[in-house]
């Protein structure tokens, strides 16, 4: 098999990164080792940037996005008695989108499906090789068995944080990692529920953090702060929704309850891989970085990263320029610290961690935010996300 770019990962990165090079002529093959199915039914991100909406209508995938996904003009930040409203066009003249990962991946694997280049799931013992030269190829096994060696021009290792690809790159260039394992996870919960408010609440309480978001008008995304080594079996329904309604508590408002559909505890950490080349093998996405979801920056920052890749290895394959690969990985790099940074900033601010003390510096920081107009359109700017490239 001979393509131009072998792409390993059919997460949002690879099949978005796959999206943009074929409407620049450039061929693709994506390799994925889980089936459709498992990859669809994972629930993860919800919240959308502007420029990760712009990207995939603009590459003519976000039509139903158009249609289903829900403008969101602001969040609530919330904290004992406050439940405050930082309008986001006000503050910075753009907006996010309610519209799940799970979404977007399901009109990505359609789009490619449908008239896009080859997309194989079901694939297993997957090896990028020869990277650092011009002619690399990626060696794995097909859905039947069959032993398959592909052929390429580059590799985008869009693998995600357990794939294969990050360590090829850190073996070859001496790579560096910088982690951070926060001491709380998030217990997610789906429910079949119209949500109680109509945008997302952010609440700080004594109890801890709990998130209040949405999938669409009839089914409620909701989060609670646990302990990292908390059992979903010790989480009953009904405990869960107490806990969420005692967190978001506010007079003359009730959190309303329904069937709950899917929970699970995701643990929360920061990670940071550099660089995010190799010769001819290049990362984008949760391959390179991890961030916590306060932020939502997750699924946006690897539409960030595949959309500078895109016009990189368009101008390498279809220009013979080098300028741009030669360049990524620092300025991929920059948005990720920002969002890093970012993210670390909105977790340590509304999770209960440490002593009085610092529930008092997280109080003093969220009136601080919800006083000040500086203060909120900082977070505004980096909630809907900067400018990218
Ligand atoms: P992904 O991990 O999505 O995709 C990588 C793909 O590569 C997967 O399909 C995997 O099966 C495949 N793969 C792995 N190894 C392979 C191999 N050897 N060969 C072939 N294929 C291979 N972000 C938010 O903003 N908000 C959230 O609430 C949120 N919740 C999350 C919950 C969970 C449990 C997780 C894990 C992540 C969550 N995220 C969230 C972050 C998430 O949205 C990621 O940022 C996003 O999926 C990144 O997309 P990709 O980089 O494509 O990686
Ligand atoms: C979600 O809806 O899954 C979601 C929204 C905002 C976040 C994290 C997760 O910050």
């Amino acid at each position: 098999m001979r393509t131009q770019v072998g792409i390993i990962g059919a997460g949002p990165a690879g099949l978005l990164l796959s999206r943009l090079l074929q409407l620049q002529g450039i061929d693709t093959v994506v390799l994925e080792n889980r089936s459709r199915d498992y990859v669809e039914a994972r629930i993860r991100a919800g919240i959308l940037e502007e420029h990760t909406v712009q990207t995939l209508v603009d590459a003519g995938v976000g039509e139903r996005l158009q249609r289903e996904g829900l403008p969101h003009d602001g969040v609530y930040l919330q904290y004992p008695g406050v439940r405050h409203h930082l309008d986001f066009p006000s503050l910075c003249g753009r907006r996010v989108w309610a519209y799940g990962q799970t979404e977007v991946t399901k009109d990505l694997i359609s789009a490619q499906l449908h008239d896009g280049p080859p997309l194989l799931f079901g694939v297993s013992d997957v090896v990028p090789e020869d990277v650092d030269g011009d002619s690399p190829r990626i060696r794995f096994t097909d859905a039947d068995g069959v032993p398959q060696v592909l052929e390429c021009d580059a590799i985008a290792g869009t693998d995600g944080f357990h794939g294969v690809s990050r360590p090829v790159v850190t073996a070859g260039t001496g790579g560096r990692l910088w982690e951070r394992t926060y001491p709380y996870a998030w217990l997610g919960v789906l429910a079949d529920v119209a949500p109680s408010t109509d945008e997302l609440v952010y609440a700080w309480h004594p109890d801890g953090f709990a998130l209040l978001s949405m999938r669409s008008p009839s089914v409620s995304r909701l989060y609670l702060q646990v302990d990292p080594g908390e059992r979903i079996e010790d989480w009953s329904d009904d405990r869960i929704w107490t806990a969420l309604a005692t967190r978001s508590a506010l007079d003359g408002w009730e959190l309303e309850t329904g069937p709950v559909t899917e929970k699970s505890v995701l643990p929360m950490r920061s990670f940071v891989s550099a660089p995010m080349r190799r010769g001819r093998l290049f990362l984008a996405g949760d391959a390179a970085h991890i961030v916590p979801p306060t932020g939502a920056k997750g699924l946006n920052l690897a539409v960030a990263d595949v959309t500078l890749l895109a016009t990189a290895l368009t101008r390498l394959l279809a220009g013979g320029r080098t300028d741009l690969v030669d360049t990524y990985s620092d300025r991929a790099l920059a948005r990720v610290w920002r969002c890093t940074h970012f993210s670390w900033w909105m977790t340590s601010m509304l999770h209960r961690a440490g002593d009085d003390f610092d529930a008092e510096l997280q109080l003093s920081q969220l009136r601080r935010v919800c006083g000040s107009e500086a203060a909120a359109r900082e977070l505004a700017e980096n909630y809907t996300g900067l400018p990218v490239g």
